[in-house]
């Protein structure tokens, strides 16, 4: 492979257990519109952005509702989400997760978050991460959800960095996808079945 130039890391479920909050908010949502949502379900909206995620999820409850019915219930799914994140703990930076940032850093390899949150701030804040990037992008930088590669092509121009010499850390199969697109190489973190494709 090409020299590593800059490590970027996506946000829930790489560097922080979120990716449950969502799933849980998400799940609650579909509860009350009556319908179950389960785990393998869920892996459709991994790296995925809060409107499109929606659009799975009424599909999968064969539920239609208006726009305006729509923004309600995004609203509704993000106030329980950051009800949850609000609560967060230090230990739920995910194992290795802080150490990894430390070490690329100290062996002089930028590093910037690509993540399709428009929460990833309050997290990174929250739990005193955002030093150690370089570049963040995130939900708010971005028109294009995974596997669209703008989040990592915004973020390799930040950095200044040719993507050929990125490397990106993934949950999510969209993600992986999006890391392929930007002709990134690519490590998924999580299981092996569903995120085969990364290298
Ligand atoms: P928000 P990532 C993604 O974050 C999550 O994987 C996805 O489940 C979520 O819908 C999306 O962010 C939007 O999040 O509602 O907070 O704007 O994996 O790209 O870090
Ligand atoms: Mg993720």
């Amino acid at each position: 492979m090409n020299k590593i130039k800059a490590c970027i890391f996506d946000l829930d479920g790489v560097i922080v257990d979120t990716a449950k909050y969502h799933y849980m908010a998400w799940k609650k949502l579909a509860e009350e519109l009556g319908f179950e949502f389960t785990p393998e379900q869920n892996e459709r909206l991994k790296g995925v952005s809060r409107m499109k995620s929606l659009d799975i999820l009424l599909d999968i409850g064969k539920i239609n509702v208006s726009y305006d019915e729509k923004i309600k219930l995004a609203e509704k799914k993000n106030n329980w989400y950051k009800e949850y994140i609000s609560n967060m703990k230090k230990d739920e930076i995910l194992p290795g997760a802080r150490e990894l940032l430390e070490l690329v850093r100290n062996n002089g390899i930028k590093t910037a978050l690509g993540s399709v949150s428009k929460n990833s701030m309050t997290i990174l804040n929250g739990l005193k991460l955002t030093k150690y990037f370089d570049a963040i992008i995130d939900g708010n930088k971005v028109k294009n959800a995974k596997p669209d590669p703008e989040v990592f092509l915004l973020g390799a121009g930040e950095l200044n960095i040719n993507p050929k010499n990125c490397v990106v850390f993934e949950d999510a199969k969209s993600g992986i996808q999006a890391a392929f697109n930007a002709g990134m190489y690519s490590i998924g973190v999580g299981d092996k079945k569903i995120l085969g494709k990364a290298n």
